[in-house]
């Protein structure tokens, strides 16, 4: 066993048996820039707080696992150089050569169920990049929705990615998939896309319910939550589409490959939108915190 480091909070709820939702790191060190990165995080750790559960943010520093960051590590981790961004193949060399990295979902996911935390919300996830066919860029993401059981709480995938291929990819790995409240797959910015989710639920309690009858089966992965973003704070998608083509096609220029090519795409997509893309990107992660308190909440009420 490795050693945990808690925050003061997550201990406290863990012994005292309170609902915790799990964060990610990544979208901090490499999906936002500063200041905002760490205003976003404490903020969306507060509205976790306010919909009645404990926020874990999950991040592995100087060769510790970290489960719940004190704000003084945020905020140092927020504006560290260097941060390696960590993957199910990587988390356990960063923390075996003492390394600093910040947890992707797939990480995140490792993390969160080694700490006994079945809830976690995020903004996008990864998936099936454009062009995966010639690439085969394909998030590890996905590969940890199958096999880890944690319930993961996100807006869909973004245009950045191929969606169609990113929802046949988490069907085959019998990843199930379910809208919040409506029956299209939501792309990040906009609310609905072209395509239907496999399944729907409208509440909390069904998608808590959910989680415990696949763990109660044995089955061994988690659930996609697909929670589309406000209607007031939606980017229209024809507006996003060609700001995201040349985004993909400068990265194909510059030949960025690997874990590089998510947080480039990102970056030039905040250039070309004027942050809008970044307002947009905060409105849905806490839109995400709050259901996945609830979700989290329903868990700990039905015994689980
Ligand atoms: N999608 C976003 N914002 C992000 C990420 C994805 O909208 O910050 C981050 C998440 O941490 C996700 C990771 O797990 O990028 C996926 O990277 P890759 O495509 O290299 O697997
Ligand atoms: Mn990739």
């Amino acid at each position: 066993m490795i050693d945990i480091q808690f925050s003061a909070e997550v201990h406290a709820a863990k012994a005292a048996g309170q609902p915790i939702v799990a964060l990610e790191s990544t979208i901090i060190t490499h999906g936002m820039p500063h200041p905002q990165n760490v205003e976003v995080a404490a903020q969306v750790e507060q509205d976790i707080r306010d919909a009645g559960a404990v926020p874990a943010t999950i991040a592995v520093i100087e060769g510790k696992l970290h489960v719940g960051l004190e704000a003084d590590e945020l905020s140092a981790l927020g504006q560290a150089q260097g941060v390696a961004k960590l993957s199910r193949a990587d988390m356990a060399a960063c923390l075996a050569m003492g390394g600093t990295g910040a947890t992707t979902v797939a990480a995140t996911m490792i993390a969160a169920h080694y700490a006994g935390i079945a809830v976690f919300a995020t903004g996008g996830i990864g998936g099936v990049h454009q062009g995966a066919e010639t690439s085969f860029d394909i998030s590890a993401d996905l590969h940890e929705l199958a096999q880890t059981p944690v319930t993961v709480v996100a807006a869909g995938a973004k245009a950045i990615l191929d969606l169609a291929k990113t929802l046949e990819v988490l069907e085959t790995l019998g990843v199930p998939v379910i809208a919040h409240g409506q029956d299209e797959f939501p792309a990040f910015w906009s609310a609905k896309s072209p395509y239907s989710a496999p399944l729907r639920m409208d509440d909390a309690e069904d998608i808590a319910k959910a989680h415990a009858t696949r763990v109660a089966l044995g089955l061994p992965g988690g659930q996609l939550i697909a929670n589309p973003i406000p209607a007031e704070d939606q980017i229209p998608a024809e507006e996003l589409a060609p700001i995201i083509a040349a985004a993909q096609s400068d990265a194909d220029a510059h030949r960025i490959s690997g874990k590089g090519v998510t947080p480039y795409l990102l970056q030039r997509i905040y250039e070309q939108t004027e942050g809008r893309s970044l307002t947009a990107n905060i409105a849905l992660v806490r839109n995400n915190a709050r259901l996945a308190a609830a979700i989290a909440i329903a868990l700990t009420n039905n015994g689980a």
